[in-house]
């Protein structure tokens, strides 16, 4: 017994004699370069003082018209997480029209007036927005834009080349509805596209995707016009463009709002189901729509996700992290088969 006891310490010496020996050998040979850079961080991080009590931030959320469905669910989610999360105030605001830039505008400069910390924007108007951009970062706030991009060249003349942007990838959501549309009618079918507002840089996407899928598809053209995102008008377009272009087959839709308006201007002309709509944004108003048939697909962009996404994404840039770029969000096609 003594014997195994003395063999057991003396393999415990050699074993600290060989830790010590080793401990401080390590050359710094390629491979543990980067071992050698973390060692240090490890003990500081453990080694620093109870970090104080986290700010309290105060965020805006900067929408566009609230009575877009796309908005108003947004609007609901993010306030419903921050009222469970409660470790930051919100303010949510909006405009009354998607046409309303001004309000916008005026909502961007009441946040710097109240020393907001972080703004989280969807500009209205991709050129129109970047001085109240510039503006608020001036005045020491964390600016993160979502939703619609900024327009690079505005960007870059006031010196926010690369500006952080939250968003999808707009071209790819449409061409995804333009396709579902595509493979529908079959190469010679006749379309017609109702754009969102000319000055924003997400309508220019869709536009961009969807001609994707009519040139991919063998589609034909038949007009392009904008409704700026609004149902009533997208309405009295519709009804315009069933009697300039009484053989249409398809229609696509840049936001649901739009579609629902098209929907209304169909079943008057006794049309709907027969004439293909697709829209963007998946909002609960086209559900019935999409199960009916009136709707044959839409683009779901997971917008509460995104807004708290660029709301999350703020807060890392309000701790210190350095981003730029595209922070990419998803968007998949939705068909009565999805449909709630
Ligand atoms: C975009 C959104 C939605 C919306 C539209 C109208 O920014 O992505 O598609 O319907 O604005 O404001």
């Amino acid at each position: 017994m003594k014997g195994t006891l003395r063999l057991v310490a003396l393999l415990a010496l050699i074993a600290m004699a060989f830790t010590s020996c080793v401990a401080p050998a390590p050359a710094p040979v390629a491979p543990a370069a980067p071992a050698a850079t973390a060692v240090p961080a490890a003990p500081a991080a453990t080694a620093a003082p109870a970090a104080p009590a986290a700010k309290r931030y105060a965020v805006g959320l900067v929408m566009k018209s609230l009575a877009n469905e796309f908005f108003k669910v947004m609007a609901d989610a993010t306030d419903k997480w921050q009222k469970q999360d409660n470790t930051f105030d919100l303010s949510l605001v909006g405009m009354n029209s998607e046409t309303d830039i001004d309000t916008q505008i005026n909502a961007v400069e009441n946040l710097i007036t109240k020393k907001a910390d972080l703004i989280v924007l969807a500009p209205a108007d991709s050129v129109g927005l970047v001085p109240s951009v510039k503006k608020a970062l001036n005045a020491g706030i964390t600016v993160v834009n979502f939703d619609v991009m900024l327009d690079q060249k505005a960007l870059g003349e006031a010196g926010l080349k690369n500006f952080l942007f939250v968003g999808p990838d707009n071209a790819e959501g449409a061409k995804l509805a333009g396709d579902a549309l595509a493979k529908k009618l079959g190469p010679g079918g006749k379309v017609i596209i109702i754009e969102g507002n000319p000055g924003a840089d997400n309508a220019t996407q869709r536009k961009n995707g969807f001609m994707q899928s009519v040139t991919e598809g063998k589609l034909e053209l038949l007009d392009s016009v904008t409704a700026h995102w609004e149902t009533e008008e997208a309405n009295t377009v519709m009804t315009n463009l069933l009697t300039k272009h009484p053989d249409v087959q398809g229609v696509m839709a840049a936001n649901d709002s739009m579609a629902l308006g098209i929907v209304k201007a169909l079943d008057a002309a006794g049309k709907s189901g027969k004439i293909q709509v697709v829209g963007f944004d998946n909002i609960p108003a086209v559900q019935p729509l999409l199960k009916d048939g009136k709707m044959l697909a839409t683009i779901d962009q997971f917008g509460p996700e995104m807004a708290k996404n660029a709301i999350q994404t703020g807060f890392k840039l309000l701790s210190g992290e350095k981003m730029t770029g595209w922070i990419k969000t998803p968007v998949r096609l939705v068909t009565a088969a999805d449909a709630q």
